[in-house]
């Protein structure tokens, strides 16, 4: 589970990498207002040789009470700047819900489908299955628009991970290679400061399904709850948070701030020998 196939890209993950969020919206919580593809295309190139491993490109935002954005103009916003990436010959990630844009972007040189609705959606498992790249399956609780209203969770770890599970079998089911998988709690989807943080603790049981997991913790409100500051204040926060995942078994770092987690993970890998932390994870399995 090491090497993560994308496309032409083979990720290796025996240490963990840093995935970095560009957003083409007029509204995501924290660097919205960036519609220009020219200028999304160079954040994206600044953020690669920073260290970024893949690139995440999405044209909507899910924060609860976005506007929502119809295919046609998600693929205006998305396309040239994934072309463009992916023409320089990065690993760039598709992060959408629509198998319109899916396809559009993988036939653009997108190498992974990032869906934070884990390709439930009529017809996307099939997107996914004709091609080779990687899929990232993300755990949703209700809708963006209402999902922070009242989420509610017998045992937020074991249902997470149970839905993972599912997700991930109906991929393989479909004909999706396991090399291909990547799972993700969905930090801030449809769960309170609560749940966020035992499912940070037990991010562990969720590695333990054996598919390398990604933690989108970058800037969140959990952060804003923790520290009392503002989206905008959140980097020491955002740093902590990707080192905490990390230390559970996360292997992909979903952030804003490229250049500070991975000196951070620079020096967390320095520190841990690998080889050991691998060998206490089969021991753990
Ligand atoms: N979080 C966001 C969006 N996509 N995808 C995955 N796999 N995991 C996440 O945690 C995740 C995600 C929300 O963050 P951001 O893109 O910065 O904000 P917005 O949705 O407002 O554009």
């Amino acid at each position: 589970m090491t090497i993560l196939n994308a496309g032409a890209h083979a990720i290796d993950l025996a240490t963990p990498c840093v995935m970095g969020i560009v957003n083409v919206t007029a509204d995501s919580f924290f660097d919205g207002g960036r519609l220009d593809a020219d200028d999304a295309i160079a954040h994206a190139r600044r953020m690669l040789d920073e260290g970024a491993r893949i690139v995440d490109v999405g044209g909507e935002s899910t924060r609860p009470g976005a506007t929502p954005v119809d295919a046609e103009e998600e693929l205006r916003r998305v396309l040239p700047v994934v072309a463009a990436l992916a023409r320089d010959g990065a690993c760039v990630s598709i992060d959408t819900m629509k198998p319109a844009v899916m396809r559009a972007a993988l036939d653009a040189g997108a190498a992974m489908i990032n869906d934070v609705r884990a390709l439930q959606a009529p017809g996307v498992l099939d997107v996914a299955a004709a091609s080779d790249a990687a899929v990232c399956l993300m755990h949703m609780q209700g809708e963006p628009a209402t999902m922070q209203h009242a989420p509610a969770y017998r045992d937020a770890v074991t249902e997470v991970r149970a839905f993972l599970a599912r997700r991930a079998a109906a991929c393989v089911d479909a004909g999706v290679g396991r090399d291909r998988i990547v799972i993700d709690p969905g930090f801030g989807f449809g769960k309170s400061v609560a749940h966020n943080l035992e499912l940070l603790r037990g991010l562990d049981a969720i590695a333990t399904l054996g598919y390398p997991v990604l933690a989108g913790l970058s800037r969140k409100s959990l952060l804003g709850a923790i520290t009392g500051r503002g989206a905008g204040d959140r980097l020491a926060a955002s740093v902590a948070a990707a080192l905490a995942a990390v230390m559970r078994g996360a292997r992909i770092v979903r952030v804003h701030d490229v250049a500070a987690t991975v000196d951070a993970l620079a020096v967390w890998n320095a520190v841990e020998p690998w080889p050991a932390l691998q060998m206490r994870e089969q021991a753990q399995q």
